[in-house]
């Protein structure tokens, strides 16, 4: 394993704590109320790789080509699921050699030249539109959480609260933030909240699903 990906209080990536939600019609009103900016409006394209035995997905690593950048999540510690409870914390690393060394580690192949090489196989394609938002976290220390209200091209609308933080130690906390939070925007719900990948799989990849399902991944 490479040293800069060592699991706990050293990683090279940050984690991603999310928590999502159903977008209901009173959430930007919310938003608002709780002193959040809109930070951005996008518009990307996703497509996600796997090989055809779905050795990647069924290890809980998603690769993905956002417009032209490759990104890989991946739980942050060996053996951990990213999905805990309803919420979600995973590893995000956008560097291609990176990004090479795990994919090779979870496939168990040499280190090809690039992600191409690898020759894995388109399983989900999507366009979504996203609108960020900012939100100040109580206590100040100057960091903040992002709340996305996303729309994909394939008729699904999903929310997630976000908080990035750099070591495993602070994943807790994080957790009990984004649920506060989706409490105060009235969006909270017991039960995992299915993203957009998933519901594409369920939309067009039954088989696909069904396996993730079986293995506990989603
Ligand atoms: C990690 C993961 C998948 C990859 C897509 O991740 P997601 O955060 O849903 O996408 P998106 O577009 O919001 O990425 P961002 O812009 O925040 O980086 S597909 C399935 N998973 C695992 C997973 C899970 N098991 N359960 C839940 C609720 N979410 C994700």
């Amino acid at each position: 394993m490479n040293s800069e990906m060592a699991p706990s209080s050293h990683l090279s990536g940050s984690i991603e704590v999310e928590r999502k939600f159903v977008p209901g019609p009173e959430v930007e009103k919310s938003l608002y109320a709780l002193g959040a900016e809109l930070l951005k409006e996008i518009t990307f394209r996703d497509s996600y790789y796997d090989c055809p035995d779905l050795r990647l997905t069924l290890s809980d690593c998603w690769l993905r080509k956002r417009g032209d950048s490759w990104e890989l999540k991946y739980p942050p510690q060996p053996g951990a699921r990213g999905l805990i409870g309803a919420s979600t914390q995973y590893l995000e690393v956008t560097e291609e050699d990176k990004i090479i060394c795990k994919v090779s580690e979870v496939l168990g192949v040499p280190t090809p030249p690039s992600i191409e090489a690898f020759c894995l196989n388109e399983f989900a394609s999507f366009v979504t539109r996203r609108r960020s938002f900012q939100l100040p976290l109580e206590e100040s220390s100057g960091t903040m959480a992002v709340v996305d209200l996303d729309e994909a091209d394939f008729g699904f609308a999903v929310g997630e609260v976000e908080i990035i933080v750099q070591t495993q130690e602070e994943v807790q906390n994080a957790f009990q933030k984004v649920e506060e939070i989706c409490k105060k925007l009235g969006v909270f719900q017991e039960s995992a909240v299915q993203g957009k990948v998933s519901t594409f799989l369920q939309l067009n990849r039954v088989e696909h699903y069904k396996q993730l399902i079986e293995a506990h991944i989603i």
